[in-house]
């Protein structure tokens, strides 16, 4: 009899959690206490702060909370001090973020000590590549939340300012204070005067969330949609045409934050194409926005055709412009040297510009990690980034101290990272994506969170049961070790093994031609670039795989400052994450594991794919601490996930086993697909979402 009643109580809990979209994100509504909240002042962000204590409030019933703007030189920007009676800040927003923090460490059951809490960098910005029809470049969750196409695509409705509301919250919940509302393959038609109307909605219902807003600029604006006959940076009429946009502008948003510069990369317009440099065309935007504080974010994202080596270009063209860029410049530098592939080294471009403030950009958006299909958390990759030692300024010059102001002056300091939220009612399509979003916000607050530590509080935020559900099954440790332990385990191990099943040992860029979803080692279609081929990245032939980015090679390793150009220079040297991506080596090369580079390819693949088996295994055990709808979806993405990884390690095998001939090691598993059919298959739209 005490069994059944047991086991009836467990179908209970389960049962009864009541079904969850995902739209709340990691801030779900849980019942608050009553408390008492003294606050120094009023304006639309302290109330926010007073709501969002009455409304989470998790600690003693009936206490007080001191909310105080009161100067603090050891607090910095909106940084803040917490102490269990309240918080103090320097300024209003520095109030909200500390409240967000005191319920987050009442949500999330961590002790609240007296401590002050300084953001890394100043300016946390999301990089929306959202096209003024709603269609979203690389976006997997839907259309866009800020653009739509139709007749009255630019009115504004009381439910666009209530998503964006609600937007700007999860953004302030979690230090972001910047968004860039619109692709970097920018319309000049963002600039119009009824598009900026819109801008202008936009930005003021974030303004009480301390989101600023931004816009990505098409360079040939001036032209296209000024009408002007040049958009010569240094042409007079060009010049004053920015300064009368700026201008305009600036009367409609006060606190707009400034541009995002995409030029002359991937066909866009930029300075070159009237002779002039990079730094000429940032800074004749720079001198217009500097008299109202805006900034330019201008991209090192760029590569020719003609060079041998896309991983050195960035470097060859913008290390010559140190030094020539206006303080209210940002050099913006995407993660790696070529395209936010599943593991990339650091670019060099990190450390190496000291006169210039450079900033990381990072991909939260899945393009090439499985879109919204498959489960990867990529705070183990943005952590690996960060804390890459440049050894710019000697040891420990890392990725993070170059890019925050601590080692080299910086007049601004940010970060930026593409976002992967559009209209799903998930808002990542993926609900394990949202962690992405979340752990970007997190790590720009404070580049010193280890992975780890962020899933931890994540799952605790987005999956602990409500508190009069499973108060128990907390209390009991029984929701840490059969949910929070196996769920955070399969989040850490997951960027791991999707580097395993696509391009494990430093491969790269080995997707199918544009959508970057499924594996394409071969995708190579006549007259294309050969930089957009992957064969050009994995060099495959009879006698072995790699790009040789040594000194007898490209020799982009020099690009690296000492010791770490010897140390990618030689394979015996090189980390073997890096292998390939820096040498040409033979199949038989021996690997440390005693095995040839063959068979440890091989394994590799292999062992991404079992994970993801394993992370089924871990999810299904989940099943009775999750609502039914999340656990679903989450279990229907990973049986794709497994599906897909399985198309990755077969493709790539049986295609790199027609170079070497070799066998594949007889205790591996034997593909189940086979190549002929797989060249044919486009995986992206081979299956149901
Ligand atoms: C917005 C890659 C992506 C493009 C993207 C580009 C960029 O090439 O595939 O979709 O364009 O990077 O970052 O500018």
């Amino acid at each position: 009899m005490r069994i059944i009643v047991g086991t009836f109580i467990v179908c209970f809990v389960a049962l009864s959690a009541k079904a969850e979209t995902g739209h709340e994100l990691w801030l779900r509504h849980r019942g608050a206490n009553p408390v008492k909240v003294v606050c120094s002042g009023e304006s639309a962000t302290l109330s926010l702060a007073l709501h969002e204590l009455r409304q989470g409030w998790q600690g003693e019933a009936g206490a007080s909370v001191a909310l105080e703007i009161r100067p603090d030189k050891s607090i910095k920007g909106d940084g803040y001090k917490l102490a269990a009676s309240g918080v103090q800040a320097n300024t209003e927003l520095g109030i909200l973020y500390g409240v967000y923090e005191l319920l987050r460490r009442q949500q999330t059951l961590r002790p609240i000590q007296d401590e002050i809490s300084n953001p890394s960098y100043e300016r946390r910005v999301l990089n929306h590549w959202d096209n003024p029809d709603g269609s979203v470049e690389r976006g997997y969750a839907g259309h866009s939340i800020f653009w739509r196409s139709g007749t009255d695509s630019l009115a504004v409705t009381e439910k666009d300012r209530a998503l964006w509301q609600e937007y700007g919250r999860a953004n302030a919940s979690i230090g972001i204070n910047g968004t860039v509302l619109n692709n970097v393959n920018a319309s000049p038609e963002t600039l119009s005067g009824e598009s900026l109307i819109r801008v202008k909605a936009i930005a003021d219902a974030l303004r009480p969330y301390g989101v600023k807003t931004y816009l990505s600029v098409k360079f040939s604006s001036p032209s296209l949609l000024g009408g002007l006959k040049t958009s010569d940076p240094l042409d007079a009429q060009v010049v004053q045409w920015w300064k009368a946009k700026v201008k305009e502008i600036y009367s409609l948003i006060p606190d707009f934050g400034g541009f995002l510069v995409k030029a002359n990369s991937e066909g866009q317009p930029g300075p070159q194409d009237y002779g002039r440099t990079h730094a000429q065309g940032a800074n004749m935007m720079a001198d217009a926005l500097k008299p109202f504080g805006g900034i330019v974010m201008w991209r090192a994202f760029v590569y020719s055709s003609e060079d041998k080596d896309r991983a050195r270009q960035a470097y060859s063209e913008f290390m010559p412009l140190d030094g020539q860029f206006r303080d209210n410049v940002i050099i913006q530098v995407k993660n790696g040297p070529i395209d936010f592939q599943p593991r990339e080294p650091f670019s060099p471009l990190f450390g190496a510009m000291k006169k210039t403030s450079v900033m990381p950009e990072l991909q939260i958006t899945q393009e090439y990690l499985g879109h919204s299909i498959q489960l990867v958390y990529l705070a183990p990759m943005w952590e690996e980034t960060l804390q890459s030692d440049t050894y710019q300024k000697g040891p420990g010059s890392t990725v993070a101290r170059s890019t925050d102001g601590t080692l080299f002056p910086q007049k601004y300091s940010a970060i930026a990272g593409v976002a992967n939220i559009g209209l799903d009612a998930n808002w990542c399509g993926h609900h394990f994506a949202q962690a992405n979003w979340y752990a970007f916000g997190r790590l720009a607050w404070n580049s010193g969170l280890t992975s780890d530590t962020i899933a931890d509080e994540w799952i605790r935020l987005t999956f602990s049961p409500n508190q009069k559900e499973t108060l128990n099954a907390l209390k009991s440790g029984d929701w840490t070790k059969n949910f929070l332990t196996p769920v955070k385990e399969m989040m850490l191990r997951s960027r791991e093994a999707a580097v395993n099943y696509m391009m494990p040992l430093g491969l790269h860029h080995i997707f199918a031609g544009t959508h970057h979803y499924g594996p394409g080692p071969w995708y190579a279609p006549k007259g294309m670039r050969p930089d957009w081929t992957p064969p050009y990245y994995h060099q495959a032939d009879a006698l072995g795989i790699g790009f040789d980015r040594t000194r007898a090679g490209s020799n982009a390793v020099d690009q690296y400052r000492e010791p770490l150009a010897s140390q990618f220079n030689d394979p015996a040297t090189c980390p073997e994450i890096y292998l390939l991506w820096f040498h040409h080596l033979p199949w038989t090369y021996r690997m440390k594991s005693g095995r040839t580079l063959w068979d440890e390819l091989c394994y590799r693949y292999e062992s991404g794919v079992l994970q993801v088996r394993q992370f089924q295994k871990i999810w299904d055990r989940a099943e009775p601490y999750v609502d039914a709808q999340r656990f679903a979806e989450v279990q229907s993405k990973l049986r794709r996930h497994y599906r897909d990884a399985q198309i990755w390690k077969d493709a790539c095998l049986l295609y790199f086993q027609q170079f070497n001939r070799l066998p594949i090691p007889y205790d591996i598993e034997r593909p189940v697909n086979d190549l002929e059919d797989l060249m044919k298959i486009d995986l992206k739209w081979s299956h149901h979402n």
